[in-house]
């Protein structure tokens, strides 16, 4: 075999091993009892040592030993980027992979690269706009990685009166595959839930989906990526009114979906481009914080994001995390855009 591929083969295999096993890791642990927040905080060094009512040995073991592999594992990157230049190789494969990089602080920090603090500089709040045009749009907000929150911008979409949790419960049940395809190709979230995949969501109780007392609170989210549930989705949202037309949005839907209390904890996303989120029903409050680089110069900002309003945030740029409010179940829906 020619050397020089065999050499690039052999490092896409390093890479890619690695990356499964940081996954994996997080799997694990999350299985294994660990609350996601916890396992984050862990992977960014945070805590070594933790203290949780029962168990707590157990836990602390566990917590240990995630410690170490994950010291491990970093050295082992960290010693790959230097020996084979793959940090840009690392970027590439973060692109469309959130699994790894909503949960380690520490590979977002090697692979991201460094924030233009101009984006939030002197920035207070977060902007609001209504009935804005595409010019101002693209002029202000489209590519700055200044976040804005549009009021009023979902009217037209049949999505409000039909997205929930039993319609999405019928329409992953009905396209054959679809449940299959979101486990292996797309990613799932379950926050602070026990769920391990968008199937266990959808089966749950009744009672559950409806938070009747007594119940677990639930919040999740997950990327679609099975072109039968896309075209039925599309069939009920378009793309936001302001984008200019050429911008082309990514053929993954993202859904956020689910009760009060805490959403998505605080992470910064590895993806490249911009995104909108459109909140169908519920009430939900981004906060945003910048990136340690521009701390100095920019503030932390709170936003919340009523029924019909859309959102639009580079996750690459802004640390966020989300809170939902009572009332409500809170759905969002959206998308990147180029
Ligand atoms: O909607 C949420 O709760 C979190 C969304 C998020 O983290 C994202 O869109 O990157
Ligand atoms: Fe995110």
């Amino acid at each position: 075999m020619n050397p020089v591929k065999q050499k690039m083969d052999t490092k896409r295999e390093v890479k890619q091993k690695l990356f499964d096993k940081f996954c994996e890791l997080r799997k694990e642990a999350t299985k294994r009892g660990l609350d996601a927040e916890v396992v984050h905080a862990v992977f960014q060094g945070k805590i070594v040592q933790v203290k949780i009512e029962n168990d707590t040995d157990r836990v602390n073991k566990v917590l240990w030993a995630l410690a170490t592999v994950f010291a491990i594992l970093s050295t082992i990157l960290g010693v790959l980027a230097y020996h084979y230049d793959i940090k840009e190789d690392i970027r590439l494969a973060f692109q469309n992979s959130r699994c790894i990089v909503e949960n380690n602080g520490f590979l977002i920090e090697i692979a991201r690269p460094k924030t233009n603090c101009q984006i939030c500089e002197h920035l207070l709040s977060v902007p609001i706009e209504t009935n804005i045009s595409t010019e101002k749009f693209l002029q202000k907000y489209a590519y700055t990685a200044v976040p804005v929150l549009v009021k009023d911008a979902t009217r037209h979409w049949t999505a409000m009166d039909t997205f929930s949790f039993r319609f999405f419960r019928d329409l992953y049940n009905s396209v054959n595959g679809s449940l299959d395809a979101v486990e292996e190709e797309c990613q799932f979230f379950p926050y602070k839930t026990e769920f391990e995949t968008l199937r266990d969501v959808l089966n749950m109780t009744e009672d559950r989906a409806d938070f009747k007392e007594g119940e677990k609170l639930w919040y999740v989210g997950w990327s679609n990526c099975h072109p039968g549930v896309s075209s039925v989705l599309r069939e009920h949202y378009q793309k936001p009114y302001f984008l200019p037309n050429d911008a082309e949005s990514s053929a993954l839907d993202w859904i956020f979906m689910g009760g009060t209390g805490l959403g998505a904890f605080i992470h910064l996303d590895y993806v490249q481009r911009p995104s909108w989120q459109a909140q169908i029903s519920g009430e939900k409050t981004w906060s945003l914080i910048p990136t340690p680089e521009c701390e100095h110069v920019c503030h932390s900002m709170n936003i919340t994001v009523q029924k019909g309003d859309i959102f639009v945030i580079d996750t690459n740029q802004w640390y966020h995390a989300t809170y939902i409010h009572p009332g409500e179940i809170s759905i969002t829906i959206g998308s990147e855009y180029d």
